[in-house]
């Protein structure tokens, strides 16, 4: 039947949406594809492709391509973006699109470079942000991927967590944005290259990123072959009331106990490393046995009049301290969430101070009061200082009756034989606890038995959440996993690790990539640490290199030559 394409007998035309029945059915592409190539005679090349018009060719009800745009110019930045206003740069020749889901109330971008590798990688979002992840996306085109990246449903910058009006503004940033994007986005790329399939569908995402991609495969375990998940935050329902409990225990403002200067957050640092470096059985700047701190750690030797007087802690700081490394079980004995490690301190100012004193929307300790306010709905009169244990159980509920956010499948079902996990977390994390990302890993093999064939877990000592590492401890963190790239110079050029570190051994997708494609294992990543050479943080020399080993083994020197290099180490 010429000019029209049908599903199982019934013409496309009367399905409401047709891109139910064309992901369901290959064929129905294919047909589809046949139709425009009659319209146009030949398939069009890149430039006649790159168009809004073109573009709105393929979509349906309810879609808009708002944006399509040959970029040659190496740079791409969208105004008014307020979760991502930073430029992607270095890019490879490309199409940058944006599509509007305008019924559902989301937007996503892509990156579609001219010459294509038959890859997808779909990236993720940071904490509450709004906005399409363009930085992150960057890094995926120039390994030659189409990237992908969802703006959530909202456009919301740093600590703004007013945005949760309405249900579905809030199921958006749940997983709806993202798999309706990834969906969509996955039909118009096929069609954008010539229905060329995509040979392999990678994610990569960190910390909210990290909990969307766990969340993608618990909905959908054929959505991608390979996800690099990093320090996610799974457990929404949990954390947050874990965050707005951990500011209580600095309140009121004024007391005893209210731990408020960063230079106290750093004293500790250090102490925890004069007194836990050793026990890992290496003296390197680096806690690589945060456990074995928690049993031998004394705090009591910065207490106020027992030590030197600047930054010391008075008692009741240290009770709060000891409160923030336990872990949260509420007065009737019931576990919410684990505590912080020993070598997080010098990322506890993330909750406990404002990024910016005069920013309305990240009023001290106020963070997470945002979060009962608008996505628990308590309304904004409700104040931090009316936080109780009941607030975990109405989280739990709500979050299980209608958002669905919390990522806590821990039977990931078909994705065993489909796809892999390279799920990451740092040591010294201190927005979201490690230990409760070794839950999330605990939790799965108790659900599935030994995952070794398809989920391996590595945890990266000495560094903070996502990147970054203390200036005192310069741990070896780098593995080309979400947003690091972007953390060190050319900055929005960045890809992969620098100085040609772009190889499977160092580059945890590439060794995700390889590990799915060609069927190589990954049991060791090799993390690195740059110095900087000059004042204005521009150019990189390598500092050292370690290997990151698949958990629950742990890196150990061999016992001669440099410890800064990686061959004198092994997983044991
Ligand atoms: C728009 O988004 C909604 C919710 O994700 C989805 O059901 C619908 O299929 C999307 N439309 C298209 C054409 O992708
Ligand atoms: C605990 O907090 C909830 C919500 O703010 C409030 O309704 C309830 O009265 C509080 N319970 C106690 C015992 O303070
Ligand atoms: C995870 O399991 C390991 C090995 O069984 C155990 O040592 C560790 O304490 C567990 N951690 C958590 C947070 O469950
Ligand atoms: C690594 O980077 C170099 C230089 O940019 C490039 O030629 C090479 O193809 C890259 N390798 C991979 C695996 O991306
Ligand atoms: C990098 O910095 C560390 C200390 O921060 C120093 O010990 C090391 O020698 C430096 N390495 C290079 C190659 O500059
Ligand atoms: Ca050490």
């Amino acid at each position: 039947m010429k000019g029209e394409c049908s599903v199982a007998g019934i013409p496309l035309s009367s399905y409401h949406s047709i891109q139910m029945a064309i992901l369901k059915v290959p064929a129905v592409l294919a047909c589809i594809a046949s139709l425009l190539s009659l319209t146009h005679g030949k398939l069009p090349g890149q430039a006649v492709k790159c168009t809004v018009d073109y573009l709105n060719g393929f979509l349906f009800d309810g879609i808009s391509v708002e944006h399509a745009d040959g970029v040659t110019s190496g740079y791409f930045a969208e105004s008014g973006n307020l979760g991502y206003p930073s430029a992607a740069s270095g890019l490879p020749p490309l199409c940058a699109v944006i599509v509007n889901n305008v019924t559902a109330g989301y937007r996503f971008g892509m990156f579609l470079p001219e010459t294509w590798n038959s890859r997808l990688l779909v990236v993720g979002s940071y904490s509450f942000l709004g906005g399409i992840n363009w930085l992150d996306m960057g890094p995926g085109a120039r390994y030659g991927m189409a990237s992908l990246s969802t703006d959530t449903g909202h456009n919301s910058g740093q600590g703004d967590l007013t945005w949760p009006t309405s249900e579905s503004v809030k199921v958006n940033w749940a997983y709806q944005a993202m798999e309706g994007s990834i969906h969509l986005g996955k039909m118009l790329i096929e069609a954008y290259y010539d229905n060329k399939p995509i040979a392999y569908s990678y994610y990569s995402g960190c910390s909210t990123g990290g909990r969307q991609g766990l969340k993608q495969i618990q909905r959908d375990p054929d959505i991608f072959d390979g996800a690099l998940i990093g320090a996610p935050a799974w457990d929404t329902k949990n954390l947050m009331p874990w965050v707005s409990r951990l500011a209580t225990l600095h309140l009121p403002e004024s007391s005893p106990r209210s731990i408020n200067d960063y230079n106290l957050y750093l004293r500790l640092q250090q102490e925890v490393l004069a007194q836990c470096d050793s026990l890992d059985g290496v003296k390197d700047n680096i806690i690589s046995a945060p456990s074995a701190c928690r049993d031998h750690f004394d705090i009591t030797k910065i207490r106020c009049g027992t030590t030197d007087q600047a930054y010391c802690w008075t008692q009741a700081q240290i009770e709060t301290a000891q409160k923030m490394y336990s872990d949260y079980v509420t007065d009737d004995g019931e576990f919410v969430y684990k505590g912080l490690d020993y070598s997080s301190e010098a990322e506890w100012a993330v909750y406990l101070l404002p990024a910016n004193p005069k920013d309305a929307n990240n009023v001290r300790r106020g963070f997470d009061a945002q979060y009962e306010r608008t996505f628990m709905g308590y309304g904004p009169s409700w104040q931090i200082t009316s936080y109780n244990d009941t607030v975990v159980d109405d989280s739990r509920i709500r979050d299980e009756r209608s958002v669905h956010a919390t990522a806590d499948h821990y039977d990931l079902g078909r994705f065993r034989n489909r796809g892999k996990i390279i799920m990451y977390g740092g040591l010294a994390d201190g927005y979201v606890p490690v230990q409760h990302t070794t839950l999330y890993y605990n939790r799965t093999v108790e659900a599935m038995g030994n995952v070794d064939d398809f989920f391996r877990y590595f945890q990266i000592p000495g560094m903070g959440h996502c990147w970054g590492t203390a200036d005192n401890v310069k741990a070896p963190w780098m593995i080309g996993s979400a947003g690091q790239a972007a953390q060190r110079p050319p900055y929005t050029a960045g890809f992969s690790v620098p100085l040609g570190y772009n190889d499977s051994r160092h580059d945890a997708l590439l060794a995700l990539m390889d590990w799915v494609e060609n069927g190589n294992e990954v049991s060791q990543i090799v993390a690195s640490e740059f110095n900087f050479t000059d004042a204005t943080r521009q150019s990189l020399v390598l500092y050292r290199q370690r290997p990151i080993c698949m958990f629950p083994r742990t890196a150990e020197w061999v016992g001669r030559g440099s410890q800064d290099d990686a061959s004198n180490w092994r997983c044991t």
